[in-house]
């Protein structure tokens, strides 16, 4: 399939238990861009899934985005992406631009390690225990770090939502409906509150049953 153009609607290729998705899916929300949502059933081997997948999805996973003739890919790459597109959910200064970019990094890393794992390691089972107990480990260290962050400001780049909490936020639904996380310290617990409470906010369930459309 070819990229879509600028005019056109964007495609998201997604599946329901990717939080990496589901960050992409909140952030076209919270910018109010439509998207046409196509789920990719992960279950399926790589080189049997739909060839229009295939075409645009350079490392074979999800999410990728079609918007204005690009086909995206890396969640963090695309939030970036329509951050800037949309001159939105990014902080005015180039100082706070290179933190949000820090954060986004230094998610990618944990985060899209850590909590990843923990939620993967329960919805398929395959983790050895210890294995398990090591990515819980982390992912509560990473919470201590966003935690930390938090003492002197309302975001996690200063007072005003950008992409580097949505990135940061995105497993952290997943990880609590497996009963992680259920009770969070302060000042996560608000921060967390108040990404839910921003306009356009929808649920993981709420996207991927379309109810949030
Ligand atoms: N670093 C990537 C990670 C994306 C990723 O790992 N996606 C998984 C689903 S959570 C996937 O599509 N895996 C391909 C597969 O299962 O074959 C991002 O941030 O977008």
């Amino acid at each position: 399939m070819t990229p879509t153009l600028k005019s056109e609607t964007p495609v998201l290729y997604a599946a329901p238990l990717s939080g990496f998705a589901y960050k992409v899916a909140l952030t076209l929300r919270l910018l109010g861009l439509p998207c046409d949502l196509r789920v990719v059933d992960l279950s399926v081997r790589r080189d049997e899934r739909p060839g229009s997948f295939r075409d645009v999805a350079r490392f074979d996973e999800v999410p990728t985005l079609l918007i204005d003739g690009h086909a995206l890919c890396q969640s963090n790459a695309i939030c970036e992406y329509l951050a800037r597109r949309q001159s939105a959910l990014h902080e005015g200064d180039e100082s706070q631009r290179l933190v949000v970019r820090e954060w986004l990094f230094w998610e990618a890393e944990r985060i899209g390690l850590d909590l990843a794992h923990c939620c993967a390691g329960r919805d398929f089972g395959r983790h050895p225990p210890e294995v398990l107990a090591w990515y819980d480990m982390r992912a509560a260290k990473d919470i201590e770090r966003i935690a930390k962050a938090l003492a002197t400001h309302r975001f996690l780049v200063g007072d005003t939502v950008t992409i580097a909490d949505i990135a940061c936020y995105a497993w952290l639904p997943y990880a609590q409906a497996h009963g992680l996380f259920a009770e969070l310290p302060e000042p996560v617990a608000s921060w967390q509150a108040r990404i839910e409470a921003l306009p356009g906010f929808a649920t993981p369930s709420q996207i991927f049953s379309g109810e949030a459309a």
